[in-house]
């Protein structure tokens, strides 16, 4: 009901307002798996993997989530996605391989901190739940 959309929405705010997890992992206060890293982005093992291999890849700069990616983001975001290809081929995910953004509620957003998902090592189901 709308009531609950409202809540959502304030919840939503507040999210994109605060830092999150990512921020430690990116700052090393928190310590990470990381498989990869440049001047751009890092990634590393997912902490709660959904299949034998999940990796998160996320920007150091935080954009919120994807539907708060600017044009500006452009270069970003492309780099972002050859780094997915980078780090499946480092993870020998010859067999292929899933890449995911979840946004916002509907989309299972759960770390305001934009991330692709790299999933594989199984075969993959669709459609996802
Ligand atoms: P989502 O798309 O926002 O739902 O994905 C967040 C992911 O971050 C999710 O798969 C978590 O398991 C993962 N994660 C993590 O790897 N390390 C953490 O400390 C936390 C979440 I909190």
């Amino acid at each position: 009901d709308s009531e609950t959309k409202c809540a959502q929405n304030v919840n939503i705010i507040e999210a994109k307002n605060s830092p999150t997890i990512f921020d430690r992992i990116l700052d090393g206060s928190i310590k990470a798996d990381i498989v990869y890293e440049d001047p751009e982005c890092l990634a590393f093992r997912d902490v709660d993997p959904q299949a034998p291999k999940h990796l998160l890849v996320i920007p150091r700069r935080r954009i919120t989530m994807l539907e708060d990616a600017q044009n500006t983001d452009q270069e970003l975001l492309g780099h972002l996605m050859l780094v997915v290809k980078k780090v499946a081929e480092q993870e020998d995910l010859t067999d292929g391989y899933r890449v995911v953004i979840n946004n916002g509620p509907d989309g299972g957003q759960s770390v305001y901190h934009l991330h692709i998902h790299l999933l594989g090592g199984r075969q993959l189901n669709w459609p996802p739940g």
